[in-house]
């Protein structure tokens, strides 16, 4: 089998918020790249990679320039392919946009693979046929009117999860009363049966992370995430010793060694795999391994409708984050029950593209 064609769409997905009906802006996009893998027995693998960022149609290029050195390779034997594209293109990197890039050529190499065997992925990754644990993530968001928020945490509960994630670190100035007055009206509109993650996208100081950590610990969060710089890690193994809410950290890491250095310095209770800045499946798989030798937990960061099969297949697998901001590119995709995602049957990732929405959403 051999690779003969690709196609390679930039989208504009819609900023709505499908969880709780939150607000959606029209006058905004979220740029995703997709890429279509061809081969000569007409499998198609399906990647996609997110930059969420101004540059996404130079990863878009990247994301082509990549998939033409795949033509004429197998997919099936992705080692030496991928070594072709380190020797052609890995002075690109390593990280940022070649990173990326890489991320949906792995991803639609490991649907094909899926796709030949007949399986879908978290069983051909030896996971077992159990529902995975999962967390409602986007509709909590630190820029939502204090208004909107105890109305989607209600909305929420009613809809069956069982975990939901809010976002701290609110806009404009750091004001102690006001994030804990954000996070006492969530745990107080979501009752006390709810698991409650927090997310501060690295915008606290050291110090504003242990105050608040002390300060918040009665609310019984499940973690506080990326309270402080990533790179900080000094810092993270400050906040880690000195508050007493576990962490969740990793999402800004790409590769594999970042993983270790963190692992070494601070730690962290969670360890929080983006499949893009990992730079795929591959290397996602080789981060929870790593974890799961220093005795961590994986969570996942994006891409519930990928993450789901990795999260089932790896040990050490603890939930998907359901963040929806893919889903409007696949026909369907497993949604959350009761707290709870069932990876599905279908082989590779399982996932068929909606070629009514890659028509509406496309911008080149
Ligand atoms: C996040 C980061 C980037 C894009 C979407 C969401 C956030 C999360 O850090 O963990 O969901
Ligand atoms: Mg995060």
């Amino acid at each position: 089998m051999v690779i003969t064609g690709h196609e390679v769409i930039l989208l504009g997905l819609p900023v709505d918020e499908p969880l709780a009906g939150g607000p959606s802006d029209p006058s905004r996009n979220r740029p995703t790249i997709l890429l279509l893998l061809r081969t000569d027995e007409g499998v198609e693998g399906i990647g996609f990679t997110f930059l969420g960022a101004a540059l996404s149609r130079a990863l878009k290029v990247a994301v082509e320039d990549m998939a033409e050195m795949c033509i004429g390779h197998d997919p099936l034997d992705p080692e030496p392919l991928v070594a072709k594209i380190s020797a052609l293109a890995g002075g690109s990197g390593p990280a940022g946009i070649y990173t990326l890039a890489l991320a949906a050529i792995d991803i639609a190499l490991w649907d094909i693979r899926g796709k030949v065997s007949g399986q879908p992925l978290w069983r051909l990754l030896g996971g077992k046929d159990k529902p995975v644990p999962t967390y409602a993530s986007g509709a909590l968001m630190r820029e939502f009117d204090d208004e909107v928020v105890p109305m989607a945490c209600r909305r929420l509960v009613e809809a069956g999860h069982r975990h939901v994630k809010m976002q701290l670190a609110l806009p404009g100035e750091y004001n102690r009363e006001r994030e804990i007055q954000r996070i006492g009206d969530i745990r107080a509109a979501l009752g006390d049966d709810i698991g409650l993650m927090c997310d501060v996208n690295q915008r606290w100081t050291v110090q504003q992370a242990v105050e608040m950590g002390q300060a918040i610990a009665g609310f019984g969060l499940c973690w506080l995430e990326d309270p402080v710089a990533h790179d900080d890690l000094p810092g993270q193994a400050t906040v880690a010793r000195e508050q007493p809410v576990p962490i969740a950290t990793g999402e800004y890491i790409y590769g594999l060694g970042g993983f270790s250095q963190l692992l070494d310095a601070a730690a962290p209770h969670f360890v929080m795999i983006d499949p893009f800045r990992a730079g795929g499946i591959t290397p996602w798989l080789r981060i929870a391994e790593l974890a799961h030798a220093r005795g961590r937990p994986v969570v996942s960061h994006l891409a519930p409708e990928v993450q789901v099969h990795l999260i089932a297949a790896a040990p050490n697998g603890h939930t998907v984050e359901y963040m929806p901001w893919s889903i409007a590119m696949f026909k369907e995709v497993p949604w959350p029950r009761q707290g709870f995602l069932q990876p599905g049957k279908a082989p590779g990732l399982g996932l068929e593209i909606d070629a009514a929405a890659v028509k509406r959403y496309r911008l080149s």
